[in-house]
């Protein structure tokens, strides 16, 4: 049997991947994106989760596609396996929060699978790009897409047509990161972060990430009615009354994730 590519971890209520390929700076295969997919649907099921947290190592999160596995591929290989298809959908269903960990390289699909994450924390060493165009080739999964709705369509063009790297603070500035900080500390930085998203109500946890994706899929109009909607549903839960009487009695709230 093949060593794993992913190793899987929990701490506490979190869920906790790491890419392991430490040889080809964790490049993604499709096999990696199996795994990663396998492990984060049984994290999503698993009422013991709150939360997830993938990171790499400190040289690379991920460097990206495989590209001595791609090398000869033919449109018909590509088309009929359906790459990036069936196995990066199914990272896009996950429910619970993913937070990206990212040190080193996040290049290509490293950066395109940071992004699918819900938020990224950075280490300062961490360099994100979009360096396909130097193959020959352009991004395959959302470098063209979520990049510029995430740090503009500038930015976005220069990165994409040049293939050139961004650096951490660069990152942090465009908005394509929510936080960076020293290496030594961005796994446990990303874990704090998770632990206290695992502590919160479950429904309401699933509901805030339905609604800030929703803003990157629809009309302003259709995105305030889905808030609405799913802001009324809440008052439904258990967890509305707990956490609105711990409040009111100055206590803390023992969430039940119902
Ligand atoms: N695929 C396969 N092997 C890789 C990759 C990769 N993407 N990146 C690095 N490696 C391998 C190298 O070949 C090398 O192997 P070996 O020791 O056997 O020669 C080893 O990892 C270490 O790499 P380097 O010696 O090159 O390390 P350096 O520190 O000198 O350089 C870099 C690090 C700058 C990251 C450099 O390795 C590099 O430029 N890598 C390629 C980056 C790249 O072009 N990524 C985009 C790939 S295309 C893509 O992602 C399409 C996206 C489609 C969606 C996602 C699909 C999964």
């Amino acid at each position: 049997m093949n060593a794993p590519l992913v190793k899987i971890e929990t701490r506490g209520r979190v869920g906790l991947l790491t890419l392991d390929r430490p040889k080809v700076l964790n490049a993604l295969s499709n096999e990696v994106i199996d795994e990663l997919a396998a492990a984060m649907q049984a994290f999503d099921a698993d009422d013991a989760i709150g939360a997830m947290v993938l990171t790499g190592s400190e040289k690379a999160f991920a460097a990206g596609a495989d590209i001595a596995a791609m090398k000869g591929w033919t449109f018909q290989d590509v088309y009929t396996q359906d790459f990036l298809g069936h196995n990066w959908e199914a990272l896009k269903r996950i429910r619970k929060p993913v937070i990206a960990a990212v040190a080193g390289y996040a290049l290509g699909g490293g950066c395109e699978l940071a992004m699918l994450c819900d938020f990224i924390i950075a280490a300062e060493n961490a360099r994100f790009g979009q360096p396909e165009i130097k193959l020959g080739v352009i991004p395959g999964y959302g470098g063209t897409q979520r990049l510029p709705r995430a740090v503009g369509k500038a930015k976005a063009m220069d990165l994409v047509l040049t293939g050139r790297m961004m650096d951490a603070a660069e990152a942090e500035r465009s908005g394509l990161v929510s936080r960076v900080v020293p290496v030594e500390r961005v796994l446990d930085e990303a874990i704090e972060a998770a632990t206290i998203i695992a502590s919160m109500s479950l429904p309401s946890v699933l509901m805030a990430k339905e609604c800030v994706s929703r803003a990157y899929e629809s009309g302003l109009n259709e995105g305030l009615l889905f808030e609405r909607r799913n802001f009324h549903a809440l008052f439904a839960t258990e967890d509305q009354k707990e956490g609105m009487s711990a409040f009111t009695e100055k206590r803390k709230p023992d969430f039940k994730h119902r």
